[in-house]
């Protein structure tokens, strides 16, 4: 099997198994506790970071949970997760990739850090303040119809709705009818029944 997924139930690495799942591919799957496994130098060659995920392809390494979820998009892309090339919608699609790898994440980590932007800080801070960010994230949510990218099912919806789901999860994020409506439509998907499996109990 080519594909070797490094990872942690309990990690962003739930959100390349989705996608696995969607894509239908085979794949061999390495469990890694945190703080040991993790942090092994054999570990350390293919990750950095110490941390999950990481995906190997044939020898190729690719870490950085977009990343990883990009390029599976692109090598099946036969299975129509992502906008056509000369479709407009690969923008929308990128800019959600994006936004939730940039932005997103660090917004999100600042505030499981309690730390709160001042308004003379949100000229260097990529996503603004929590309001900017949040505005942005219900903005383009609205848009989605059903999906972020129209009818069309996409990477970049299973990336968004697992972060937003888990963040619900930890009361880190307010629920909000948009956000509702639009997860509903996710998990009214016929495999969403198996990803919740992905999820856990906790
Ligand atoms: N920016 C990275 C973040 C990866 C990350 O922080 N992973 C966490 C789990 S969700 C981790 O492995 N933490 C273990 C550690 O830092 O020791 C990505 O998107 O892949």
């Amino acid at each position: 099997m080519s594909l070797k997924l490094y990872t942690n139930q309990k990690s962003r690495g739930v959100v390349v198994e989705w996608l696995l799942l969607e894509l239908g591919v085979e794949y061999e799957r390495i469990e890694l506790a945190y703080h040991t496994d993790m942090k092994t130098p054999e570990y350390l060659t293919l990750n950095p970071f110490g941390k999950v995920p990481t995906l190997v392809d044939d020898g190729v390494v690719i870490y950085e949970l977009g990343a990883i979820c990009a390029y599976l998009t692109d090598k099946f892309a036969d299975k129509g997760f992502a906008p056509a090339l000369n479709d407009p919608q690969r923008g929308v699609y990128y800019r959600w990739l994006f936004f939730m790898s940039g932005p997103w994440e660090a917004l999100s980590v600042d505030q499981m850090r309690g730390i709160n932007i001042q308004p003379d800080q949100k000229m260097f801070v990529g996503y603004g303040d929590h309001q900017d960010a949040h505005r942005a994230l219900i903005q383009g949510i609205e848009a989605a119809n059903p999906y972020l990218c129209g009818e069309q099912f996409t990477t970049a919806d299973i990336l968004v709705a697992a972060i937003l789901l888990w963040q619900l999860k930890i009361g880190t994020l307010q629920s909000d009818p948009v956000i509702a409506n639009y997860l509903a439509h996710i998990q009214q998907r016929p495999t969403y029944q198996k990803v919740t499996q992905l999820f856990g109990d906790e």
